[in-house]
């Protein structure tokens, strides 16, 4: 059932020991997001904890220390930024996956699975809505809080540059700062710092992309060795798919990611016009209209050439029409 902010808030009122769960593979905005409103939770007096199906990256640890830690078993289930149950990875899945009571979340695709959704696709990042949210609670915005979502909202927007970055995304970004958030601090820890594994990677990374259609289309594909042998964490690949954006002439960039299982995880960002998660759909993933993701799996193709053909097949479907037919004119 969707509900108003309101609502939610009026759930949360009346709960107590509650759990906040994060998606899989967990971004700053989710854990953003969570860490702030457990902290707004406990600080109304309530028990409350966060967690996920995978442990956070490094760069997030310090939202941890924003809570107490609190042993509980948990009376009320809310996930914050996750679109369908299966984002919440296992074992989190099969432990809450059908008792999830609320969910707070921003994205326009996913399946509602909670048995409370309240969802803002107009929101850049989960902890926009997480801030709405405090007043209603009766929550004040500490320092703490406003460093969580400063989290969120940072890395949802790329740092303020993604085009789901609003007017009303800096408005409150502002207020964060006003409440004690480090801008300059966490914008460094959060998007400006990688590590010698991640440099390594992006050396090899650079050095394998590759184009197709035209230059439309950029491909990257992170073997399994690769990423063991560079020792980077999840969190820190995830700074390679922007990448593939960022090459002049490419609408829509692909990245590969292989995991334990010989699946590829993969993530799309496109320009404005070609929709990311129109390509994902194809292969039962979403996300925004940007940026998106999806896997593919092992039974569906065996190598990671296999899942090329079929990712760039899918790009070429969703580039804007008139695109196609200058291309065949040429
Ligand atoms: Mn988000």
């Amino acid at each position: 059932m969707l509900i108003t902010l309101h609502d939610a808030a009026r759930m949360l009122s009346g709960a107590d020991d509650i759990l906040i769960l994060c998606h899989r593979y967990p971004d700053g905005d989710t854990l953003g997001s969570a860490y702030a409103l457990a902290r707004a939770l406990q600080g109304l007096g309530k028990r409350a904890a966060v967690d996920g199906s995978h442990e956070p990256g490094k760069r997030y640890r310090f939202l941890r220390e924003l809570i107490t830690p609190q042993a509980f078993e948990p009376r009320f289930a809310v996930s914050v930024d996750v679109a369908s149950a299966s984002l919440l990875g296992e074992p989190m899945l099969s432990r809450w996956g059908d008792r999830v009571e609320l969910s707070l979340d921003h994205h326009r695709t996913g399946q509602p699975f909670a048995k409370c959704t309240f969802t803002d696709p107009s929101a850049a990042a989960a902890a926009e809505i997480v801030f709405r949210l405090l007043p209603l609670l009766g929550a004040p915005l500490d320092a703490g809080i406003a460093a969580a979502l400063y989290t969120g909202v940072s890395t949802d927007t790329g740092g303020f540059r993604f085009p789901n970055t609003t007017p009303e995304t800096l408005r409150i970004a502002a207020a964060l700062m006003e409440a004690g958030a480090d801008a300059a601090r966490l914008n460094r820890l959060l998007l400006d710092t990688k590590s010698r594994g991640f440099l390594e990677l992006e050396r090899r990374v650079l050095g394998a992309m590759r184009f197709f259609l035209g230059g439309r289309c950029a491909v990257c594909v992170l073997p399994r060795e690769t990423l063991d042998r560079c020792g980077v964490t999840d969190d820190e690949a995830d700074a390679v798919p922007p990448m593939t954006r960022q090459i002049e002439g490419v609408l829509a960039g692909v990245t590969l990611r292989e995991k334990e299982n010989g699946d590829f995880r993969v993530s799309v960002r496109t320009q404005p016009g070609v929709d990311a998660a129109r390509i994902c759909r194809r292969f039962g993933g979403g996300g925004h209209s940007e940026a998106a993701g999806c896997t593919i799996h092992r039974e569906d193709a065996p190598d990671a050439e296999e899942a090329v053909r079929r990712l760039v097949r899918a790009v070429e479907n969703a580039l804007p029409q008139d695109d196609v037919t200058k291309e065949e004119r040429e």
